[in-house]
């Protein structure tokens, strides 16, 4: 079996969870469908467990989430909430999932830092950063829950799996691959899907929550955004598509309605990069998709001050939404011979 690799990592995340009483689990910061739920399910044994157990999100996730079993038992820090950096001084066991970085964690870094707990961190991103006790870092999975389900199975934990671990798992492997289009090639995903079928996961009713509770100015946004603010250059393979503040307010943007728009433009033919420049507040919050092997990772540490997976990942601008575009297209002549030979 896969997991054989972290038997040691394993047996010490088996001990410490028994011998913790009071536990925090963390996804990062902005946290996407496989981010809580792992967290979620993580929650969940450990409540059977006994333990007195709480998911700490550093910021709000999105709304299509809320279905999640035990959701609404998320402590949320909201963007005002004033942050006690010793708030984790009295917990015996951090759990991170699906983050490679303290910096993911954003305004919960120091109080994690600060803390003297012991530290485990969950996840499947490429070169993980050690900040804590304990890393189960497996790049090889197509998310954090696929590879949480094998560490339930290969522990007591497993003892506690129920419907509820199974949905929130199940959603984290759906969301990270696209609905099982990227980044889940191998076998292995699909005999844990499986199992958490066996478990009782309603895949219909979870597909319609996710991906089909959109508001109606959702749907005229993303048509606004298909018209009016993608561009296409057919010979470069690439696509990139520009939000502006305004937009999103004429829209009436609510958290997560952009979700998935980066991935627009590669379903045009030939189309194998995509980037979203979206105007935020202070920044400008960049996402990048390619298809085989153009490494989005590399571009985004490169470039824009990011970083992720080799076909997903994001980075940030602190130029004007125009600027950053402009220096995107420059940066794509860098590329050109490459892109324009690009076979997928
Ligand atoms: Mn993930």
């Amino acid at each position: 079996m896969i997991i054989e690799k972290f038997k040691n990592q394993i047996e010490i995340l088996e001990d410490k969870i028994s011998k913790s009483k009071k536990v925090k689990i963390l996804p990062h910061y902005n946290p996407d469908g496989d981010a809580i739920g792992s967290a979620l399910a993580l929650f969940i044994i450990l409540k059977k467990m006994g333990k007195d157990v709480e998911v700490i999100s550093p910021s709000q996730f999105p709304g299509f989430l809320n279905f999640l079993p035990f959701a609404n038992k998320i402590n949320v820090i909201g963007k005002r909430r004033e942050i006690d950096d010793n708030m984790f001084a009295d917990v015996d066991l951090l759990i991170g999932v699906d983050f490679n970085s303290l910096g993911r964690l954003d305004r919960l870094k120091l109080a994690f830092e600060n803390s003297s707990a012991y530290k485990i961190v969950i996840d499947h991103h490429p070169n993980p950063e050690q900040f804590s006790d304990l890393l189960i870092s497996d790049t090889t999975r197509s998310s954090a829950a696929e590879l949480i389900y094998d560490l339930i199975m290969a522990t007591n934990l497993k003892n506690e799996f129920d419907k509820d671990v199974a949905t929130n798992l199940y959603v984290g492997i759906m969301t990270d691959t696209g609905s099982f289009s990227y980044n889940s090639s191998s076998p292995k995903t699909f005999e844990i899907v499986g199992k958490l079928l066996e478990a009782g996961v309603e895949k219909d009713k979870v597909f319609d929550e996710v991906y089909n509770s959109f508001s109606f100015d959702r749907m005229r946004f993303k048509g606004h955004v298909m018209l009016n603010r993608m561009r296409i250059f057919p010979e470069l393979k690439t696509g990139y598509i520009y939000i502006t503040a305004e937009d999103r307010a004429e829209f009436n943007e609510k958290y997560g309605d952009t979700e998935n728009f980066v991935n627009i433009p590669l379903s045009i033919e030939g189309i194998i990069f995509s980037a979203i420049f979206i105007e935020r507040e202070n920044f400008v919050k960049i996402s990048f998709r390619s298809k085989g092997s153009f490494d989005v990772n590399k571009f985004a540490a490169k470039y824009f001050n990011g970083g992720g997976h080799i076909n997903a990942s994001g980075g940030e601008s602190y130029d004007s939404i125009h600027e950053t575009v402009k220096n995107f297209v420059s940066i794509l002549d860098n590329y050109s011979n490459e892109l324009k030979n690009y076979e997928f």
